[in-house]
C-alpha cells in the first residue's frame, strides 16, 4: 500500500505531500503520526531548509477522517483527540524553526483549511475552495482556526466564514488576506516551487527569527515587541549572514547566505 504522507527532498526544500487522495486527504491517525514526525525530522535536518505542503489527487486536505471509528462515541473525548493530533500539529508547523510553504488546489475544508492558514506562506489555485466545514457537523472550527480567522480577515469576515460554513474560492480566499496569493490551478506547483527555491536562499536564521517573532507579537504590547526585535536583532547582528548581506550590498553583488 502507498505510503499516506511522500516525503522528498528537492535542493534544501522537504516536500510533505498528503496521500491519501481517495478520501480527498482526509487525516486519519496514521496520517497524523506521519506528518507529525516528517515535521520533526525536516526541523532536525540541517539540509532541510524549507518546508512544502501539498496534497496529492484533486484536493488537497477534507479535514478529520469522519469514517474513523468511534469518533462519535459519547465515550470518546474529542478533546483528547484534538490535543493529541491536530492541535500537536499545528503547534508543530508554527513551532518549526522553518518556513512552511502550503499549495492548495481543491477543497480545503474543516482542519484541512486550519492546516492551510497555519503554514507561513499559502498559495492555492485560483478555483480551490475553502471552507470552515464545521458547523455543517456540529463542531467549531478548530485546529487553531477560531485564532487564526480573525487575525487574518477581521473580526466580521472570521464570524461570517465560520457561523455559515459557506465555501469560497481560492481568489476569494487571497482577495480577503486570508492566504498569501492565488494562481491558476494550472501554475500552482510550479509557483509553490519558487517561494520555497527563493526561501531556500535567505537566510534561514533570521528567517526562523521572523517567524518567531511574528508569533510573539500575537500575545505583546508594543513596547514588548520592540524589546524582542532589539533582543533578536542583537543576536542577529553578530551572526554571519548579516555580515554576508552587508558586504554583498556594499560590494553590489548577490548574497551567499550560509544560515546560522
Ligand atoms: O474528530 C476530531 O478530532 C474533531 C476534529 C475535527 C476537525 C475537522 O476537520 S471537522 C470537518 C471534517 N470535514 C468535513 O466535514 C468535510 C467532509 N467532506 C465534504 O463535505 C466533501 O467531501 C467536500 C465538500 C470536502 C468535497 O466534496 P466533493 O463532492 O468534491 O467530494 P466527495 O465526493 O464528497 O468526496 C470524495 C471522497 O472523499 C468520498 O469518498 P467516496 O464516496 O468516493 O468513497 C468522500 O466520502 C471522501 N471524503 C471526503 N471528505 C472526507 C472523506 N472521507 C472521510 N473523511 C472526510 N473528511
Amino acid at each position: 500500500t502507498a505510503p499516506v504522507l511522500l516525503v522528498e527532498q528537492r535542493d534544501g526544500v522537504r516536500v510533505l505531500t498528503l496521500n491519501r487522495p481517495q478520501r480527498l486527504n482526509a487525516f486519519d491517525a496514521a496520517l497524523q503520526a506521519a506528518l507529525r514526525q516528517a515535521l520533526a525530522e525536516a526541523g532536525a535536518d540541517p539540509a532541510c531548509r524549507v518546508v512544502l505542503l501539498a496534497g496529492a489527487g484533486r484536493g488537497f486536505c477534507a479535514g478529520q477522517d469522519l469514517a474513523e471509528p468511534g469518533l462519535t462515541d459519547p465515550d470518546v473525548d474529542l478533546g483528547a483527540v484534538l490535543d493529541r493530533g491536530w492541535n500537536a500539529l499545528v503547534t508543530a508547523l508554527r513551532g518549526l524553526p522553518k518556513p512552511v510553504v502550503c499549495a492548495v488546489q481543491g477543497v480545503a475544508a474543516g482542519a484541512g483549511a486550519s492546516i492551510a492558514l497555519a503554514c507561513d506562506i499559502t498559495l492555492a489555485a485560483e478555483d480551490a475552495k475553502f471552507s470552515q466545514a464545521f458547523i455543517r457537523i456540529g463542531l467549531i472550527p478548530d485546529s487553531g482556526a477560531t485564532w487564526m480567522l480573525p487575525r487574518l480577515v477581521g473580526p466580521a469576515r472570521a464570524r461570517a466564514l465560520a457561523m455559515l460554513g459557506d465555501t469560497i474560492s481560492g481568489a476569494e480566499a487571497a482577495s480577503m488576506g486570508l492566504i498569501h496569493r492565488a494562481v491558476p490551478a494550472s501554475s500552482l506547483m510550479a509557483e509553490a516551487e519558487s517561494v520555497c527555491a527563493k526561501l531556500a536562499r535567505l537566510p534561514a536564521e533570521a528567517l526562523a527569527a521572523t517567524k518567531r517573532v511574528l508569533d510573539a507579537a500575537e500575545g505583546n504590547t508594543l513596547e514588548q515587541q520592540l524589546a524582542l526585535e532589539a533582543e533578536v536583532q542583537r543576536g542577529l547582528g553578530r551572526s554571519a549572514d548579516y555580515a554576508e548581506g552587508v558586504a554583498a550590498f556594499q560590494q553590489k553583488r548577490p548574497a551567499r547566505f550560509q544560515g546560522a
